[in-house]
C-alpha cells in the first residue's frame, strides 16, 4: 500500500468544485460518487483511491494517516485545531465567510452572549480575544433557529450569499474569517510518499493558478 495514497473528500460542493482540479492531476474517480453507495472509490490514477468522509471528519482521517490527504474548509479545520496537518495548499473554492448573526434590528446585549454554534473552538477563541462573556451552545444544524425560538442571541456560522440569513429574519454583524477550501497533508505521508504526494500538489497548484485567471 506504501506506494498508494487515499484522499478524503466529503459529498456536497467540496466534491463538486474538488474533481475538475483533481482531473487536471488526472484523478477522475472510476465511479460517480454522487451517486454510488461505496466510501472508498477507486480513480482513473492506478495510485490514487478517494475516501468518502463527513466534512468534518476529514482532518481527523488525515491526521490519523487513515487518509494520506484531503479537502476541508478553513471553518472545519480552524474548528478542529490540529498543528499536525500540513496545510500547503488554497484550492480557492467553496469560498464563503465565517460570521456572528443576530435577529434584524435587535441591539447586541451588553451583557453575557449567548451564542449557537456548531463551532464551539473557533467561538470561544473569538469572544475571549474580543474580551466579551459568552455562553456558547453547541449545536449540529440549523443554527438559524436558535435566535428565533430564544435558545440564542447570536450564532455563528458560514454565509454565502446570506438568503439563509435573510430567509429567517438574521442579519450578518462581525466577520471572523474569510473561508476557502485546503488541501490538507498528512506529516507522515507528506515524507514517505513524497514523489507521488508532490507531483499531485504541483499539478493541483497549477490547476488552482489557471483557475482563478
Ligand atoms: O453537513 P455535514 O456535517 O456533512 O458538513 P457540512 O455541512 O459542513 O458540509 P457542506 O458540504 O455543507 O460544506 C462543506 C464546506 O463548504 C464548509 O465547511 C464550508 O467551508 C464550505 N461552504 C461554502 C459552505 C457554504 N459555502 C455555505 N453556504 N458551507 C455551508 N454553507 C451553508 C450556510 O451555512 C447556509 O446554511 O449553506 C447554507 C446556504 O448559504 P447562503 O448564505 O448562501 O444562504
Ligand atoms: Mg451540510
Amino acid at each position: 500500500m506504501s506506494n498508494q495514497i487515499t484522499i478524503a473528500l466529503s459529498k456536497g460542493r467540496i466534491l463538486k468544485e474538488t474533481l475538475p482540479l483533481l482531473q487536471a492531476a488526472g484523478i477522475e474517480p472510476a465511479e460517480d460518487p454522487n451517486k454510488s453507495r461505496k466510501l472508498i472509490i477507486g480513480t482513473t490514477h492506478p495510485d490514487v483511491n478517494l475516501l468518502i468522509v463527513r466534512a468534518s471528519d476529514v482532518p481527523t482521517y488525515v491526521e490519523y494517516g487513515a487518509a494520506d490527504m484531503g479537502v476541508a474548509g478553513k471553518d472545519v479545520l480552524m474548528e478542529h485545531g490540529s498543528s499536525e496537518l500540513y496545510e500547503p495548499l488554497d484550492l480557492k473554492i467553496a469560498q464563503c465567510k465565517l460570521m456572528t448573526a443576530g435577529k434584524v434590528g435587535v441591539p447586541e446585549s451588553t451583557g453575557r452572549l449567548k451564542v449557537a454554534t456548531k463551532f464551539v473552538n473557533v467561538a470561544k477563541q473569538y469572544y475571549a480575544s474580543q474580551g466579551t462573556q459568552a455562553d456558547i451552545i453547541k449545536l449540529y444544524g440549523s443554527m438559524e433557529l436558535a435566535p428565533l425560538v430564544g435558545l440564542a442571541d447570536i450564532i455563528i456560522d458560514v454565509v454565502d450569499t446570506g438568503n439563509t440569513l435573510r430567509a429567517n429574519g438574521l442579519e450578518p454583524r462581525d466577520l471572523i474569517a474569510d473561508i476557502s477550501s485546503r488541501l490538507v497533508v498528512n506529516r507522515a505521508s507528506m515524507k514517505v510518499k513524497h514523489k507521488l504526494i508532490g507531483k499531485i500538489l504541483e499539478q493541483l497548484t497549477k490547476a488552482v493558478e489557471e483557475r482563478q485567471e
